[in-house]
């Protein structure tokens, strides 16, 4: 078996230190840093991102395969920055204001670093100032607000309203989600997009930055 696809059987079964020795293997084989994260760590984080979707796995495997993900990108990064291999775009995420709740959010910012992007996680209770300035700062093109209360969904509406009022708005595009977040809502305060689980949020993210 090629040693790409035995990094990501093993990312898939959540095997860390195995896809940590395969991806020093891989390079030690002269496979470029791209090939690497695109055949072996990014594809089998799809598999997982499918798996979840469609109930085949849950909350813990997902976790275990993501911890997988990133053991394997401590040896890669930092080739891949001296290859020159940049990220497919670059997504800022928080929890909004009021809110403390994380393991969804969490969940969404390795899936997205599962699919290829950057992520700058600016953790929980986050303001809208917090979201726009770190936007900004990072060239990021998607903003991802999590919330979990219904109490701290309208602080949804406040970072889109900000990102208005800085003229942002459609230069920064806007995805929400969490348990009690629906599609409608997301039409209802003018979201960019709705993603009800964490696999979908990384397809939203790669259509959003598209369009
Ligand atoms: Co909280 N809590 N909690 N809590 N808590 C809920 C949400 C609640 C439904 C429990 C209940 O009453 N049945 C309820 C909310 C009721 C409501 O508003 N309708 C509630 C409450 C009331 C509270 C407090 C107010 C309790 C109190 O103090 N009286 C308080 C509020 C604190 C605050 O935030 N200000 C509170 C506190 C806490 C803990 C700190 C104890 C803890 C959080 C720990 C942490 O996150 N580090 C906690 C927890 C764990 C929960 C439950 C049990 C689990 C939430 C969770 O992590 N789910 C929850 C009840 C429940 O959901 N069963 C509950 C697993 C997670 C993977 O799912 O976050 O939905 P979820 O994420 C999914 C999708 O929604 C989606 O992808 C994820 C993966 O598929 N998704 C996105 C999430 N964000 C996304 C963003 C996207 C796209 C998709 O794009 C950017």
């Amino acid at each position: 078996m090629a040693v790409t696809n035995e990094i990501a059987e093993c990312l898939i079964k959540g095997q860390a230190p195995k896809v940590k020795e395969l991806v020093q293997a891989a390079l030690d084989q002269g496979i470029a840093p791209a090939v690497i994260l695109n055949e072996g760590l990014i594809a089998g984080m799809n598999v997982i991102g499918e798996r979840f979707k469609k109930n085949e796995v849950y909350v813990p495997e997902v976790l275990i395969a993501a911890r997988a993900m990133k053991m394997g990108m401590e040896v890669l990064k930092p080739r891949l920055a001296a290859a020159g291999v940049e990220p497919i775009g670059k997504v800022v995420i928080g929890t909004v204001k009021g809110d403390l709740h994380d393991i969804g959010k969490n969940l969404v910012a390795m899936m997205l670093e599962g699919a290829g992007f950057q992520v700058i996680d600016c953790g929980i209770d986050c303001a809208p100032e917090k979201f726009i300035k770190a936007a900004q700062e990072s060239g990021a093109t998607v903003i991802g607000m999590s919330a979990l209360l219904t109490t701290t969904m309208p602080a949804m509406k406040q970072v889109i309203e900000a990102l208005a009022a800085a003229g942002l708005k459609g230069k920064i595009k806007t995805m929400i989600g969490g348990a009690p977040v629906t599609q409608s809502y997301a039409d209802e305060i003018g979201a960019d997009g709705y993603a009800a689980d964490a696999a979908s949020a990384a397809d939203l993210a790669k259509t959003l930055m598209r369009n």
